[in-house]
């Protein structure tokens, strides 16, 4: 025997963003971990929602699959012998690529930083839009509206058409939005036949050894996109999120005592918003997958 089972301290720790890390296992892939901490009102949040990581990986790997025809993607393995057992279950080993420095987003619908340019310039990211529309309003068709990267705890700022073509010429601009678009569409349309409306989404693209273009990072989960229940649906309001809303709702209500407007950080969460919000996430994943939760991989004690 020359190998002994990995363990996450074996690999150089190289990213680490909010709620994940990134690792290099070798110099061909790295290992993505998705922790169970939670966001909210741009702080994290000091109460871990049990089996967040896993749904997020395991509805990664959904959504790599069913859009593998559309572009192929940085997925090697969920359960591979290099994935150490501590992190089983929230891990995906992928192929290292060249990332592209764009955050390729896609908007159905007009939500957050994409309704407030609307109703600053009518137009997102320099596409126009309709007058008239409404906060939550469906767009007459999806648009691609990118943001450059910003530094850990910025938020990205949207940028035109013409300031992707010229971080990464005009070829390779045009792909990106044509992928991110039929990518959007595809999940837009199987989330909406299981009653979760996908607002918006971020992807992130690499380019393989061959100069192909490859999906990377993670795709579709409620943490790169906007999920909205379909049930109760109504332009002219924020929408409830399909994950957060129990923590939202719950750290700006009376119980909490805390003032978002204060400028200290959020308190604990109680244990019935834990689990309201835990049994949300797996049923986000339930509802697109078809699949149970059960049946992932999970640390064996
Ligand atoms: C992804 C990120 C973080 C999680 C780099 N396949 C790839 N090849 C090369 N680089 C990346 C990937 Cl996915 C890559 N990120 C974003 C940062 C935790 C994801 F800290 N950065």
């Amino acid at each position: 025997m020359t190998s002994t089972p990995a363990t996450l301290a074996d690999y150089p720790k190289i990213a680490a963003g909010k709620v994940r890390e990134l690792y290099a296992v070798d110099d061909e892939h790295l290992l993505l971990v998705a922790s169970d901490r939670i966001s909210a009102f741009d702080f994290i949040l000091d109460t871990p929602i049990p089996d967040k990581g896993r749904v997020l990986t395991a509805m990664s790997v959904f959504w790599f699959e069913l859009l593998a025809d559309v572009l192929p993607n940085h997925l090697v393995g969920y359960d591979d012998p290099r994935i150490p057992a501590e992190v089983r279950g929230r891990a995906l080993l992928v192929r290292r690529l060249e990332m592209l420095p764009v955050e390729a987003v896609a908007r159905g619908y007009l939500a957050g930083s994409g309704f407030t340019d609307y109703q600053r310039t009518g137009s997102v990211c320099g596409v126009e839009l309709p007058a008239g529309l409404l906060e939550a309003d469906k767009l007459p068709a999806p648009v691609f509206t990118p943001a450059s990267k910003a530094a850990l705890g910025e938020h990205d700022e949207n940028v035109s058409f013409e300031a992707v073509v010229a971080s990464v010429g005009r070829q390779r601009a045009e792909q990106v939005r044509d992928a991110t678009l039929a990518i959007y569409r595809r999940g837009a349309e199987h989330a909406a036949a299981r009653g979760i409306v996908l607002a918006d989404t971020k992807f992130e693209f690499g380019v393989d050894e061959t100069g192909a273009l490859v999906l990377g990072d993670e795709v579709l989960t409620p943490d790169s996109s906007r999920y909205w229940p379909a049930d109760g649906y109504l332009p002219g309001r924020p929408q409830p999120s399909f994950d957060k809303q129990y923590v939202r709702d719950w750290l700006t209500g009376p119980e909490s005592g805390w003032q978002r407007a204060s400028d200290t950080p959020p308190p604990p969460l109680p244990p019935e918003v834990v689990a309201a919000t835990r049994a949300r996430y797996v049923e986000a994943y339930e509802r697109i997958s078809g699949r149970s939760l059960a049946d992932w991989p999970a640390p064996t004690s």
